[in-house]
């Protein structure tokens, strides 16, 4: 798929990915319900909405430095959605780092680890976030508008930038915790927290992480938000225990695992996007397209993740870190192959002590089309995240169609990322 060409298409129906998605009929019957609600009827509601209200570029545009300022792409030009927030992504990082300073010198170097130059991670989350802010960054209906807080200032943005924030410190808690679970040696190209300061330390900075990240969300003072983000810690709590203890049965559920997948990757992204929309005064219907593009982006993000956990970064089997399989966690690649091949099931039965097993198991995703059937349903998707997109109500504000863009143009990049 040619970059260009998609992006030129803009949100057109044609910003779709085509994937030879030709166990659709599987996957919409076992996945259904985490795929979401027909994007269709959302959209059909959006419209609805708006022979209503009168969307579109009746709002207060005073806010600009979101979008870079040396010079803002037109319309037509790709766009490079990490360098449109770079200056903010900056701010937000130094923020972090001044957040998470302590007053014992041991806890404050442990929450700080992460928060470093140079280990900060992808930012991945944080430029969707900012972007979808952008993206929203339209007319309220009077009648639906925020009472207590609407119009687009600079006071709307730096609440939406604390949700970034908050984000990030539950997202790097939960790798803290994940780590030390995992007794994994490396993260981000250093050693793990736990690995050089200890079990200990790598769960109380954790826990120092997901305090300050809750009196941050307090300050917001928006009670559904609150609701929202604690109920991800719940989520990453349920889906990381849900892997931990499977019956046999449940190992071999391509809903289960979708479930699971939710709980611990998808749910942190889409409920931080609805929170941005909440908290710029957003519709219902529009809260939930933010949602359901960070859901679906999440999902086809994990899948990759479980691709590339078999390939690394070339495309042939092996080459990855296969660190799931030894971990006996069966993902979606294997589950796909196991419907090919009912022989695997036995294998993955017996577990994954032995290094025969994973041999053998290997052998029989090479036959099969796990790979090529989890990089289909990522395609699905990240179709349903561009869907979800699409449905935004319209604007002719260059900066919000942009950003629109740019969360289209990251649907394809969690496609081909090879890291
Ligand atoms: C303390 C909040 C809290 C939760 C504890 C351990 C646990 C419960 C949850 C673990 C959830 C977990 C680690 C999910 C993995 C999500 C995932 C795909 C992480 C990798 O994200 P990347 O690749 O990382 O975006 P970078 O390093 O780029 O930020």
């Amino acid at each position: 798929m040619n970059l260009r060409w998609v992006l030129l298409r803009g949100l057109s129906s044609g910003a779709r990915f085509h994937g030879r998605c030709t166990q659709r009929s599987f996957t919409t019957a076992c996945c259904g319900s985490l795929l979401g609600g027909n994007p269709s009827v959302i959209r059909s509601k959006v419209l609805g909405s708006r022979e209503t209200y009168l969307w579109g570029s009746h709002g207060l545009h005073d806010i600009r430095y979101q979008i870079s300022t040396e010079r803002s792409p037109t319309t037509e030009e790709p766009v490079d959605p990490f360098s449109l927030v770079a200056d903010e992504l900056s701010l937000i990082a130094n923020k972090l780092r001044s957040m998470v300073v302590a007053e014992v010198p041991k806890l404050a170097s442990a929450a700080e680890y992460f928060f470093k130059m140079g280990v900060e991670g992808k930012r991945f989350r944080p430029t969707v976030l900012l972007l979808m802010a952008s993206a929203l960054n339209m007319a309220i209906p009077e009648a639906t508008a925020n009472a207590v807080f609407s119009g687009f200032s600079k006071e709307l943005r730096e609440r939406q930038q604390c949700i970034a924030e908050i984000t990030e410190m539950i997202h790097v808690a939960s790798l803290l915790h994940d780590d030390v679970l995992d007794d994994a040696d490396t993260r981000r190209g250093i050693g793990s927290l736990n690995f050089v300061m200890g079990n200990k330390l790598a769960v109380l900075a954790g826990d120092f992480l997901l305090s300050r990240a809750c009196v941050a969300l307090a300050s917001l003072k928006n009670t559904e938000v609150v609701s929202l983000l604690a109920t991800v810690v719940e989520h990453l709590v349920t889906g990381e225990t849900m892997q931990m203890s499977t019956t046999s049965e449940q190992r071999q559920s391509m809903e289960y695992y979708l479930e699971k997948t939710y709980y611990k990757t998808a749910s942190l992204i889409s409920n931080s996007c609805k929170a941005i929309a909440l908290l710029a005064g957003q519709t219902a219907e529009v809260s939930m397209l933010a949602y359901d593009y960070g859901r679906n982006l999440g999902l086809a993000y994990q899948l990759i993740d479980d691709v590339l956990d078999f390939t690394g970064t070339s495309a042939s089997l092996g080459k990855g870190s296969l660190s799931d399989i030894q971990h006996g966690i069966i993902t979606a690649p294997i589950l796909f192959a196991m419907e090919e091949y009912p022989q695997l099931c036995e294998i993955v039965d017996r577990g994954f002590d032995n290094p025969e097993n994973i041999a053998a198991a290997l052998d029989y995703l090479e036959k099969s089309r796990g790979i090529e059937r989890t990089r289909e349903l990522a395609t699905e998707h990240a179709n349903r995240a561009i869907e979800a997109i699409e449905a935004l109500p319209e604007s002719d504000d260059e900066d919000v169609l942009i950003s629109r863009r740019a969360l289209v143009d990251l649907t394809h990049r969690v496609l081909t990322r090879t890291k």
